[in-house]
């Protein structure tokens, strides 16, 4: 058997053997994971109203790769208060946004209390919306700052009304990537056991893959295959399905950062890694092409390639836009459905927790 046939077959194999996917042609890739794609989902396109909310781009940490967290790049640092946060969220309802996706940078100068606080205000306000909320890396600074151990935390979040994870914060997940283009962030183990926890307690979340940096293939699926493997063994240990809902490979942007990339890949390269994520992860339902750093036209070519998913309208976009993507202003509801059924796929409006709200 082949490497692609052992891998469909789900042979145990290292992350160096199975790196020997990206040798086959793109459209053998596409082939297998369109099969994939096709078997659960049809030409089905999903895609949500949401509302991206980053509270304050003050941070305690410095990524390389960041280009949203104020710096001599950045010089313009802010921190909304609550009733700030709050009247976005108004706004974003307003708008239509059925979730508020609120990340925000590690600011010494926002209490633990305050997170809890700005979760409660916005559930009492607006108690039908999704709050997605907290990537693990927040999760493990609040851990960090009030030493109550990331399991309090994540209890805490649960009394306050949060209902689900953004995947954020998980990088690359080798160790020496990670030390150089994150040092001193959520370690990789800490990151997957934080989501894990939260499955454990009935939640679900998303699981991201910053990628097209200075990291190797081998390194790419080494990713997948410790996702996969937290996936199998949450399904053990709350005896129901994982709870990643969602793999998103955020392809790296490059502007206004710190970290110093000579060669990026092709599209071709960015292809074969969402067809090898869709092989790879067969028991992540979704993957999601995240149209904010593939770009919007990418993102609906990837739903040839194994992707089933756009992300949503955002409204508004800082962390990716900051370092030169064009997302800042998201995209209308209508703007998205065309370009998915323009591309002769079938426009599915679904809720956080990918239930289906309409075809559009
Ligand atoms: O973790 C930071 C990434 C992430 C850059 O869960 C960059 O549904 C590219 O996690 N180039 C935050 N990426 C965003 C995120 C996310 C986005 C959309 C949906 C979901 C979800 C999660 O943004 C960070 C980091 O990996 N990021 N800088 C950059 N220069």
């Amino acid at each position: 058997m082949d490497i692609l046939q052992k891998a469909l077959a789900r042979e145990h194999l290292s992350a160096q053997e199975l790196s020997k996917l990206y040798e086959y042609d793109i459209f053998t890739l596409a082939d297998a994971a369109q099969q994939i794609r096709t078997g659960l989902y049809g030409k089905k396109v999903f895609f949500n109203n949401n509302r991206h909310i980053n509270p304050s781009n003050i941070c305690a940490d410095v990524c390389k790769f960041c280009a949203f967290s104020a710096s001599r790049k950045n010089p313009n640092p802010y921190s909304m208060g609550i009733d700030e946060v709050l009247s976005l969220a108004h706004k974003a309802y307003e708008n239509g946004a059925k979730e508020l996706h609120i990340v925000s940078s590690h600011n010494p100068n926002y209490t633990y209390e305050w997170y809890f606080e700005l979760f409660r205000a916005i559930k009492k306000a607006l108690p039908q919306v999704h709050l997605k909320a907290l990537t693990a890396a927040e999760v493990d600074y609040l851990d960090r700052i009030s030493n109550k151990g990331y399991k309090r935390v994540l209890e805490d979040m649960l009394a306050s009304g949060v209902d689900s994870m953004p995947g954020g914060g998980a990088e690359i997940f080798d160790e020496k990537v990670r030390r150089y283009i994150c040092k001193g962030k959520v370690s990789s183990q800490r990151w997957l056991e934080i989501h894990q926890h939260w499955h454990s307690l009935g939640k679900m979340s998303n699981a991201t893959m910053l990628f097209g940096h200075i990291e190797e293939r081998e390194h790419r699926i080494d990713h997948m295959l410790r996702l996969r493997a937290a996936q199998s063994e949450t399904d053990k240990v709350a005896n129901k399905q994982g709870g990643f809902n969602a793999f998103i490979p955020l392809l790296y942007q490059r502007q206004n950062n710190f970290l110093k990339v000579t060669s990026f890949p092709s599209g071709q390269e960015i292809l074969k890694t969402i067809s090898i994520a869709r092989i790879l992860l067969d028991n992540i339902p979704h993957i999601k092409a995240y149209w904010a750093t593939l770009g919007l036209n990418l993102a609906i070519v990837a739903q040839d390639f194994g992707a089933d998913d756009m992300d949503g309208t955002i409204q508004l976009e800082s962390i990716q836009s900051a370092a030169g993507a064009k997302s800042k202003s998201g995209l209308s509801k209508h703007e998205l459905v065309c370009q998915i059924k323009d591309a002769g796929f079938v426009a599915i409006e679904r809720d956080s927790l990918y239930n289906e709200l309409a075809e559009c």
